[in-house]
């Protein structure tokens, strides 16, 4: 496949200021007339009109009105030759929305017709040029079967509607502003919705809706309060006021993502709308208020201001995800949505950026663009915007985000112009730090701290590792919160910001009569790798007496880490292991017991870290070895804190439910408390968790205590799992999580498991979010996926070759857990490549599997 690259960037040939959209529809045969104005760009190159299409043919064409014959197909594209600066142009398309397996471009889910367009969907429906640097005005007549589609939804507002004496209906709907194809967005079905209005901060009423499928609308509430806390939210945080006088989201159940902020018509998974207690944990809860802000925010972070192209998506992508993380920490605990930020940024995003997938934030090559939506976009993209935030100060970052906004609205930006309007907002000077935006890889960043006299100095020296195609790198500026712990008060004399910008440096800290204490990288400021050389007793100190939240748990991470991965290395003698173990349930029972903290945060300190992040510390590593370590720690601490965790299991379970923040502390530590009885105690913990089940009032008790019996061999286990199926029978979303729990499990037969749900009468290969389910739970899931036979890789290249043909940007994503084989032990390492090769074998790829799995192998 061809290699599109950064550098070759031209502007547009031709401008399309207005588009007029007619719509037949049909869930098996859809027409679509496109009627484009179109003029020619004084900075294009003079070529032909290029309209990009995908599986779609020209059913005819007309030229101001004449039809035409002398127009070319290159390749999928449809190419005509125009003499003057400015014409009409109108193309007749047809589709079988039916037949859309790959659900990009117009497709049907359970009867109702939905479009994704976002990145190249547009094309699937209609000839355009399909780039994110043409911005249109659009107008969008729809007419179909009124039985069928009773609701007729499009971008911006609906400007007529009528009905027809043969039983149809149309509607008509204006969007005044202009946007790039990819945020078009057509909906038909029989929808209902939950309504409500928003007033914005100059006094303009926005009527709001979610529309969902009849019989869900009582489970919207908690989308209608997260949409209007955004809206209020991005007025007072960073001064955005919503520009339409109506705001729709859809939830539909067939999507392969999240969710799509088409301007004024957002679609969702439904995952991300529906929630009540009792189908939805409070983890889905805070994901539900995280997409939905997320989803808002880019009205502004990537509607108004949109992308030049594609390899600026982590100008919108970066930028909106750091704005629905601040929105989420103002609504809730900051400390524990950064903790639980980090730990995605950890297990997904690290993984990637050491991988033979690594790419920069703005990335300078891709085949298939949409393999690119990846966590090193997403979310390095915001923890890269974060670091600006940090060294300027909010202030200064929202004079520099006001800059931004103000220069480029109603432009199609760069991650250039982003980092200039920061740059100039707030003051800073972002010379180096842009080699952020091309440099891909984590920084390892080494610490020493010693100490003479009344002087602690704290030496610091960077390597940024090397990355496919990018075999030198250079130091990049990196922001690190630092305190010094006096050890007697347990306190620090105030925080310094510093920021190492060359490859070594060293910072001095005058006042200090005895060795401090080094907290750094408080609030993870950078997104890097410290390695400093502390002490236990350290670690247990600042696990204990950290002022920054984000620095007690990471203090509790590393004392972990370096024990397991002592460990792991076969480096521990017996008197090293318990001298480890001593300290982490040293540091433990002090958390457990500390009442000046709150259960939300001590369920975090509870959490160990992740195999994968284990894993990423090692040049090489054997998931065996790193997975019955990790337990063989739990069991420990299971068994010797049993009378600590079983007094929390009590308290929490004696708190009832709601939806506040002591409450949702109870809960999850009552499943932090099984799983650690679990390993160390399994009979006590499947009695406690069948109990928990049973009595469960919401799905965070009944999914909690699901999870732990779904680990254990024990009959409990059955009896639940049935249950649940029963209970939830025909509720998609949850019968998703029956398969996951079931997938994710620490149960030793969990392959058979796996297997037996891929042949399950409410398994389908058709909806992604049931794919995820079952494969993603068990790709992710160490135990089954590394079995030591090969088997668990068999079983995900299995699924790639099948669902390939089906849904290839689904397929895609499950190809990077292969793509580890080179940082894995020698004997699975070589099953996992098998795998890929096998892959690589198969007749005919989708452009999205083959370029994943020909970097893996490359
Ligand atoms: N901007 C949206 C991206 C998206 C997407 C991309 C590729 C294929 C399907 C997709 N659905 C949504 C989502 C977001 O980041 O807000
Ligand atoms: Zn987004």
């Amino acid at each position: 496949p061809p290699v599109i690259r950064r550098e070759d960037y031209q502007p547009p040939a031709w401008l399309v200021p207005e588009i007029a959209l007619d719509f037949t529809l049909g869930v098996d045969a859809t027409r679509v007339v496109s009627r484009l104005t179109v003029r020619r760009n004084p900075h294009g190159d003079g070529a032909a009109l290029r309209l990009n299409g995908d599986n779609i043919a020209p059913l005819g064409v007309k030229v101001d009105g004449v039809a035409v014959n002398d127009w070319r197909l290159d390749g999928a594209d449809l190419l005509i030759d125009l003499a003057g600066d400015a014409h009409a142009v109108e193309v007749e398309t047809a589709v079988n929305p039916a037949a859309n397996s790959q659900l990009m471009g117009l497709y049907a889910s359970n009867g109702m017709l939905c479009t994704q367009c976002e990145a190249e969907g547009f094309r699937r429906i209609t000839f355009f040029p399909d780039r994110p640097d043409v911005l249109s005005t659009y107008r969008v007549r729809m007419a179909g079967d009124k039985a069928a589609f009773p609701i007729l939804l499009s971008n911006g507002n609906c400007v007529a509607q009528g009905d027809d004496a043969d039983g149809t209906h149309w509607a008509e709907w204006h969007d005044p502003w202009p946007k790039p194809c990819y945020l078009f967005a057509l909906v038909a079905g029989d929808l209902v919705a939950n309504h409500d209005s928003f007033t914005t901060m100059s006094g303009r009423k926005v009527d709001l809706n979610i529309w969902v499928r009849p019989g869900d609308e009582a489970r919207t509430h908690h989308a209608m309060a997260s949409l209007k806390a955004a809206m209020r939210w991005d007025e007072e945080t960073f001064g955005r006021e919503y520009d339409l006088d109506l705001f729709n989201i859809v939830a539909v159940s067939d999507f392969n993502m999240g969710a799509m902020e088409n301007k004024g018509l957002n679609v969702f998974n439904t995952r991300y709308v529906l929630a009540d207690p009792e189908t939805a944990t409070d983890a889905d809860y805070d994901a539900v208020e995280g997409v939905i802000g997320h989803e808002y925010f880019h009205n502004w972070s990537g509607n108004r201001v949109t992308c030049r192209d594609w390899f600026q998506l982590s100008l919108k992508e970066g930028f909106t995800v750091l704005r629905d993380q601040l929105f989420s920490a103002d609504m809730g605990s900051e400390a524990v949505k950064r903790i639980e930020d980090v730990r995605v940024l950890r297990s997904a995003q690290f993984p990637e950026d050491s991988g033979p997938l690594a790419h920069p934030i703005r990335p300078d090559s891709y085949q298939e663009i949409s393999n690119f939506y990846t966590a090193t976009v997403y979310n390095k993209g915001a923890e890269v915007i974060r670091m600006m935030r940090t060294m300027a100060g909010p202030e200064r970052f929202r004079q520099g985000t006001d800059l931004y906004f103000a220069r480029h609205d109603g432009e199609a930006a760069t991650c250039e112009d982003f980092v200039k309007a920061i740059e100039d907002g707030s003051g800073l000077d972002l010379g180096r730090f842009r080699l952020w935006y091309g440099q891909a890889g984590t920084p390892q960043v080494k610490v020493a701290l010693t100490h003479a006299g009344t002087t602690a100095t704290l030496a610091l020296s960077q390597a940024v590792p090397v990355t496919p195609g990018q075999p030198e790198k250079q130091p990049m500026p990196i922001p690190l919160r630092v305190a010094l712990f006096d050890r007697e008060s347990g306190r620090h004399g105030g925080e310094r910001l510093i920021v190492l910008d060359k490859a070594s440096d060293s910072f001095t800290f005058d006042g200090f009569s005895a060795p401090p204490v080094l907290s750094i990288n408080r609030g993870f400021s950078a997104p890097v790798s410290i390695e400093a050389d502390r002490s236990n007793a350290d670690l247990v100190f600042l696990a204990a007496h950290d002022d920054d939240p984000f620095a007690r748990y990471e203090a509790m991470q590393s004392l972990v880490v370096r024990h397991l991965v002592a460990a792991v290395g076969g480096g521990l003698s017996p008197d090293d292991r318990a001298a480890g173990r001593a300290a982490i349930g040293e540091a433990f029972a002090a958390f457990l017991a500390d009442g000046a903290l709150d259960d939300l945060m001590r369920g975090e300190l509870m959490i160990l870290p992740s195999e994968t992040y284990l894993a990423e510390q090692l040049l090489v590593a054997d998931p065996g070895a790193i997975h019955a370590e990790r337990e063989a720690l739990k069991a420990w601490l299971g068994h010797a804190l049993q009378a600590a965790l079983i007094a929390l299991h009590d308290r929490a379970s004696a708190v009832p439910y709601s939806r506040d923040a002591a409450a949702r502390g109870a809960r999850k530590l009552k499943t932090q408390a099984l799983i650690y009885l679990a390993a160390g105690a399994p009979e006590e913990a499947a009695r406690r968790a069948i109990a928990q089940y049973r009595a469960a009032d919401n799905m965070t008790d009944r999914q909690g205590a699901l999870m732990v019996l779904c680990g254990l061999a024990v009959p409990e286990r059955e009896e639940a799992l049935a249950d649940f199926h029963a209970r939830y029978h025909g509720n998609a979303l949850v019968i998703d999580k029956w398969f996951s729990l079931q997938a994710g499990s620490l149960h030793p037969q969990v392959l058979d498991h796996v297997q037996a749900l891929a042949g399950h009468p409410d398994f389908t290969m058709h909806n992604p979010n049931r794919v995820r389910a079952l494969y993603m739970a068990f790709a992710v899931n160490p135990k089954g996926f590394h079995v030591a036979d090969g088997e668990g890789y068999r079983i995900i290249g299995d699924l790639i070759r099948r669902l390939d043909p089906i849904n290839p940007q689904t397929a895609a994503r499950f190809v990077p857990p292969l793509g580890r084989w080179r940082r894995i032990e020698p004997g699975r390492s070589a099953m996992m490549r098998a795998e890929l090769e096998r892959i690589a074998a198969a007749p005919s790829l989708s452009r999205d599997v083959l370029e994943q799995v020909t970097k893996s192998l490359g």
